[in-house]
């Protein structure tokens, strides 16, 4: 007898996704938590992390049994080495991607001051200024581009291993950058931290796993302080500074009488021209020619963040979502960049007439098809792909389209600048709002989704538990559709917090949860927090904060999570990562890190005591700056 498949309300909180997966069922298509089901049970070792096949005299494994079998690889590597050096390839792993994204934002602004992007330009040139004044550029009494050429050298150089330290490392406290030059995890260049944290690895190098930590701590540090902030400050340089506006989230954002175009992916330089060509007079009456109403843009992951944040455009859905948007039947393209992209998406897009497109070289999949994105050609090539996917409209099945729920609205595209010119120049009514206690203190969760959790069960569920609290949530990454469709993205959603953050929510007109962008986006939480920080004279680690991810899952999450740690914010996730073979590694990430950073992990895979725990030390935390807990 074959097995019932899990009621669909078990495996998400949505009422869009339970829709979904029921229709994916009768449709045939296989989705994520099928496959989930047939990996279960894992794979013991690695799960623990002591598995290595780090060379080839192995693939080794480590027994956690102590009978003398198995207790160290072929090499001779204990499982605290081997799973310190897994965890290190990891962290490499997250801290490249973030990193890369950054790098491909420089040479957006690279071929712009060189005339080699037609089709984008210098949007806020006051932040250009601003940053590159940062970044010790002259900018006084210069053209625009003299100063931007400046800037693109300084942030590649970034990149390189001619500098002792980051350039945003300015950024950050004095007290915090004398810890770190202390246990020698001073960022210098993102790609040399990542080469190195490879070079470690190799056998027969780093062999001890506290060294091996404390680099994986650094080149996350190289990601936050670097890659990221290089990706975000020159993505509003190019893109604009994200400022808060209307929209909408979940699948009934697709409209089931327009051509409908789901952005995927984290980087905005593909989905701003996809938008752009979108809005195109021409395009508009081609797509009505056809017999739709218009084009709509849509948003998922990351992607849809960054224009979410900038463009008010919609986002149909988070990474659980994405193969389930296809399966409305009214998606016409999926045009992504890259990463948190699921392989899947390729079968799921071929049994509807859905067009998957991909257009960076350095995420190509089998059986999509490929544009492959330049600069310099692309308003054209956003053309040819509303173009396909105006061909597409023609061979949708109307009687295969289920739109199932209406969009729920929200308020989103907040930032620094933004917050502070909400604030009316300066951080001075935050401060005071933290000092006085209606805002006790402040969250960053996160997003990601992994189907080990009902789906956005906990992403929901703590930033709920905490906003009572009177702990003010900043969201980014995947989170941000989970928190919209909860209703904690408009001004209204106050209701549901404590009675502090609800008055302060009030008088400045914001939900309780503010959106702050895409997972690069986490940048701009360290750097505010170093703003605090510096601002009320103390080190990040002495402040009422917490960064989050309940439901994370990918390198990039545990990328964001040390660097916030050994930035002095501790974090809070839902399963540990692959760390637990070792009791070593296990202590310092839970414990040893305070001692060092002032900050460590905190592991709770439920919502309601993780946000306890969480508010247990923000009251010491305020009570150590004097102020009620
Ligand atoms: Fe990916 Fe950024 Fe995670 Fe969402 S939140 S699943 S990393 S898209 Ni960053
Ligand atoms: Fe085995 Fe050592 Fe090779 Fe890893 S590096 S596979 S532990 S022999």
């Amino acid at each position: 007898m074959s097995k019932q498949p899990t009621p669909a309300k078990d495996l998400t909180i949505w009422e869009d996704a339970q829709k979904m997966i029921e229709k994916a069922r009768r449709d045939g298509v296989e989705t994520v938590w099928d496959r989930f089901e047939q990996q279960q049970p894992g794979c013991k070792f690695c799960e623990l992390g002591l598995t290595c096949k780090n060379c080839n005299m192995g693939p080794c494994r480590i027994s956690l049994k102590e009978d003398g079998k198995m207790q160290r690889g072929v090499c001779g590597a204990d499982g605290d080495v081997i799973v310190a050096r897994n965890f290190g390839r990891f962290v490499a792993g997250g801290s490249a991607g973030h990193s890369d994204h950054g790098r491909d934002l420089i040479e957006v602004l690279e071929a712009i001051t060189e005339g080699e992007a037609h089709d984008y330009k210098i949007s806020d040139e006051d932040k250009l200024r601003r940053v590159s004044a940062e970044l010790g550029i002259s900018v006084d009494n210069r053209e625009t581009m003299a100063i931007a050429k400046d800037l693109v050298e300084a942030c590649f150089a970034d990149f390189g291993s001619r500098r002792k330290e980051l350039g945003f490392v300015s950024r950050v406290p004095e007290v915090r950058r004398e810890i770190w030059k202390k246990y020698k995890v001073m960022p210098r260049g993102v790609d040399r931290e990542i080469a190195e944290m490879m070079h470690r690895t190799h056998m027969g190098c780093d062999n001890d796993a506290v060294s091996t930590l404390l680099h994986s701590a650094k080149t996350a540090l190289a990601d936050g302080w670097g890659g990221s902030m290089i990706g975000t400050e020159l993505s509003d340089i190019i893109f604009g500074v994200p400022t808060p506006s209307r929209s909408q989230v979940n699948l009934g954002v697709i409209k089931a009488d327009m051509v409908n175009i789901l952005v995927h992916g984290h980087n905005p330089v593909v989905s701003e021209m996809v938008l752009a060509a979108a809005r195109n007079p021409e395009m508009i009456a081609q797509a009505q020619k056809a017999g739709a109403e218009g084009i709509n843009i849509g948003g998922l992951c990351c992607t849809g963040n960054e224009l979410l944040g900038r463009q008010g455009i919609p986002m149909a859905g988070n990474h659980l979502m994405t193969e389930l948007a296809i399966v409305t039947g009214a998606v016409e393209a999926v045009v992504v960049d890259y990463q948190c992209i699921m392989p899947s998406m390729v079968q799921v897009a071929a049994c509807y007439h859905t067009k998957f497109i991909t257009t960076a070289d350095k995420a190509q999949f089998t059986g999509a098809t490929h544009i492959s994105f330049n600069t310099a050609t692309a308003a054209d090539q956003a053309k040819e792909i509303i173009e396909m996917a105006i061909a597409a409209y023609a061979l949708r099945d109307q009687s295969r389209v289920e739109i199932p729920v209406a969009a729920v609205d929200t308020i989103t595209g907040f930032s620094n600048e933004a917050l502070l010119n909400m604030l009316g120049g300066s951080l001075d009514p935050l401060l005071d709002a933290v000092k006085e206690g209606s805002i006790r203190g402040v969250a960053a969760i996160v997003g990601c989704n992994n189907p080990k959790f009902q789906h956005d069960s906990q992403n929901v569920g703590l930033a709920k538990e905490l906003i009572k609290k009177d702990i003010l949530v900043l969201a980014t990454g995947c989170i941000t559709t989970a928190a919209g469709k909860a209703g904690l993205l408009v001004p209204e959603g106050s209701e549901m917090a404590g009675p502090g953050l609800k008055k302060i929510c009030s008088a400045l007109k914001i939900p309780p949860v503010l959106h702050f962008g895409s997972c690069v986006d986490n940048s701009r939480v360290i750097h505010l927090c170093g703003l605090i920080a510096n601002a009320l004279g103390v080190d990040i680690s002495d402040l009422p904060v917490w960064g989050s991810s309940p439901e994370w899952y990918s390198e990039k999450a545990v990328a964001i999570g040390l660097y916030c740690v050994a930035s002095g914010i501790p974090v809070h996730i839902g399963t540990p990562p692959q760390i637990t073979g070792s009791k070593l590694v296990t202590d310092i990430a839970l414990n040893g890190l305070e001692n060092i950073f002032g900050a460590a992990f905190l592991v709770e895979p439920d919502y309601v005591k993780a946000a306890e725990k969480m508010d247990e030390r923000i009251k010491l935390k305020r009570l150590s700056l004097g102020l009620s807990a």
